[in-house]
């Protein structure tokens, strides 16, 4: 039952986040026909090393295409021009998981060179990590084209923020097309993963 819910829940993920491009599964098979293996086998042999970054990752995931649809824009460093990125708005400060993202893109960018976008990257190692820890697996279209702006700004004010009241959720998860249904199932990426003490608590424990 919780491997159903969580298909369905990371289907969502994949699929209902509207992004500018036209999605398939398999866009690479001609193109770098080897992409989704190099993956998959990257993130299976090195996800057991450390296997809570498969919570950070699939969160990255979910912030990521909270902000300007899955476009990769949480990867982007300042520049001398702009100080504002989602890379260093406050949701994205407890985000982990760079580094894992960097090291599949460069195996990626050796096969295949500017053939794949970093946006896919994370989509596919987001399922496969959860895949290889136990959990379930779904059907990740490609095709995502990288965005080239982030702003600080959007994230902090988009990304539903832990105090946010059911209401607030509503209305953040409505602004992206996503309905009731899809926040409580997305919700549920939260069986896996930790939460910081500095958090909000389920209950007031001073009682
Ligand atoms: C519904 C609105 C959401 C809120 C308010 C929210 C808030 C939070 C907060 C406060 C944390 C703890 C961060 C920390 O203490 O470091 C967290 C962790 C996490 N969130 Fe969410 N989240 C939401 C939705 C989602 C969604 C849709 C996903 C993925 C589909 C997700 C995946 C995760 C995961 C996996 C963690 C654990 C991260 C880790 O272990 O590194 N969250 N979330
Ligand atoms: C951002 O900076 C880090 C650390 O310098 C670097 O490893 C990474 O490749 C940079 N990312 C992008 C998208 O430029
Ligand atoms: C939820 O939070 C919003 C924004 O802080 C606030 O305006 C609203 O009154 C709250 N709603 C409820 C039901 O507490
Ligand atoms: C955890 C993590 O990678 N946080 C990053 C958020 O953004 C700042 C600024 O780019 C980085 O220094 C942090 O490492």
């Amino acid at each position: 039952m919780i491997k159903m819910i969580g298909f369905i829940i990371l289907s969502l993920l994949a699929s209902s986040i509207p992004t500018q491009a036209q999605l398939q599964l398999g866009f690479y098979s001609k193109s770098c026909p080897k992409a989704e293996k190099i993956v998959q086998d990257f993130v299976n042999k090195h996800i057991h090393n450390a296997p809570s970054l498969a919570a950070t990752l699939i969160r990255m995931h979910f912030h990521d295409c909270f902000v300007r649809g899955c476009d990769a824009s949480i990867l982007l460093n300042s520049t001398s021009g702009g100080q504002a990125v989602e890379r260093q708005s406050v949701p994205n400060l407890s985000v982990r998981g760079y580094d894992f993202i960097d090291r599949v893109k460069s195996l990626l960018e050796a096969e295949c060179p500017g053939i794949v976008s970093c946006a896919d990257t994370i989509a596919l190692v987001a399922r496969d990590a959860i895949v290889a820890t136990g959990g379930p697996f779904w059907r990740v279209p490609t095709g995502r084209r990288d965005g080239l702006i982030s702003l600080q700004s959007e994230a902090n004010t988009q990304i539903p923020a832990p105090l946010d009241n059911f209401t607030t959720l509503v209305t953040r998860f409505d602004s992206k097309g996503l309905d009731i249904k899809d926040l409580v199932l997305l919700s549920g990426a939260h069986t896996i993963g930790i939460a910081h003490c500095s958090g909000p608590k389920p209950f007031n424990l001073s009682r």
